[in-house]
């Protein structure tokens, strides 16, 4: 894997050559014992091995030229949002500069793990206005989904009356505009369904709850929303729970669900928080329902990615793998998420053997009667 190219900047910027990869395949392993040591990325597919194929990291932040009003280097590139859209990968991600305001840059592959990224932020056109007397602290996390021949983000804003998921719709990536802001409710990691069911427009979202000992506010129940223009939204069933005790105890949708003949693959992200503080993000899957996705079909029992590699372990928020963006390739869908909230690492995985892991979802401990 080559490096991925920032568009401009003048500045120096690492090459190929000196940046370091942290990669599973790539990563020399430099040992002073030279017993050979097998790798879960390295081993062939197997029963129990790997169900997402690590590809290493996509973008840090020295791919990211700094936003215009800034004097420094950015900190941070992540959690971003992806997808294939008029002949090219595209992400839109998540990144945050030395005063920690939040920022978001399109990147466009020049073919699949080869991403260069705009020189500038976008801008939602229509966001202020919308906001009125709202404060808006940082607009974060895009999930991407095409739906009708339209490109839409939603999402999440922290804003002095909590979290609000936006809509934006774009069909360039650099000129954005504000399809909705949320008018109430503590919501966050909305992903859009890309087609219309039973004729609405379907959202899965995750209700922000208290959290004890002063941690941001989170939840554990990813439910499903509908509307019937984009705009305004009403919460129609839950969906799925966290699992106390186990490694999904807080949920969250990650990237938009993926059509599948069984269903709706979902990947999420799940929390273990046995130690306040110190909680694990992870990656996994449930399947929803093809008519009705408030029904789960089935779930994987343990994670399918979790962090393992410095990059995921290490950085401005430890132990963090967050799926946030997916592309689909025939049976295998790369997977695109935010590595220790500092830089974009990348996944690959076959569909059918996702599938091929899920439970049925009755069968799995819910943790519940031991709380
Ligand atoms: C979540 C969100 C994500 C972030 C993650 C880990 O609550 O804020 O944006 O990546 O925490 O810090």
């Amino acid at each position: 894997m080559t490096k991925p190219r920032a568009s401009s900047g003048a500045k120096p910027r690492a090459s190929a050559e000196t940046k370091p990869r942290a990669s599973a395949e790539t990563k020399p392993r430099a040992s002073a014992d030279t017993k050979p040591r097998a790798s879960a990325e390295t081993k062939p597919p197997s029963i129990g091995g790997p169900i997402l194929r690590r590809r290493g990291v996509l973008l840090t932040r020295e791919d990211v030229p700094p936003p215009r009003n800034s004097h420094a280097d950015v900190t941070s590139v992540f959690n971003p949002g992806a997808i294939h859209w008029r002949g090219h990968d595209r992400l839109l991600l998540r990144v945050q500069g030395r005063s920690r305001e939040t920022y978001l840059y399109p990147a466009t592959a020049s073919e699949p793990g080869h991403f260069e990224v705009a020189s500038q932020p976008i801008w939602i056109r229509g966001l202020r206005e919308a906001a009125r007397s709202l404060e808006i602290y940082h607009v974060y996390d895009p999930r991407l989904t095409a739906i009708d021949g339209h490109v839409y983000a939603v999402l999440a804003v922290d804003t002095n009356r909590g979290c609000r998921l936006l809509t934006a719709q774009t069909e360039d990536f650099e000129n954005w505009s504000l399809v909705a802001l949320d008018g109430d409710g503590d919501r966050r990691n909305g992903v859009l369904f890309p087609t219309k069911i039973r004729g609405e427009y379907l959202r899965l979202e995750r209700p922000n709850q208290e959290q004890a000992d002063g941690q941001p506010r989170s939840g554990s129940e990813v439910v499903l929303a509908s509307s019937s223009d984009l705009l305004s939204w009403k919460q129609v069933s839950p969906v799925f729970q966290g699992r106390p005790h186990y490694w999904d105890e807080l949920v969250g949708a990650g990237p938009p669900p993926i059509r599948t003949d069984q269903g709706w693959l979902l990947f999420y992200h799940g929390v273990a928080t046995h130690f306040v503080g110190a909680h694990i993000y992870q990656a996994g899957a449930v399947l929803l329902d093809l008519e009705d996705p408030s029904r789960v079909l089935g779930r994987t029992r343990e994670n399918i990615l979790e962090p393992r590699e410095v990059y995921e372990m290490v950085g401005q928020v430890p132990n963090v793998v967050f799926p946030s963006g997916a592309i689909v390739r025939g049976d295998e869908v790369d997977v695109y998420y935010g590595a220790a909230d500092t830089c974009v690492a990348w996944a690959t995985g076959s569909i059918e053997r996702v599938l091929s892991t899920l439970e049925d979802p009755s069968a799995l401990s819910t943790g519940s009667d031991r709380r």
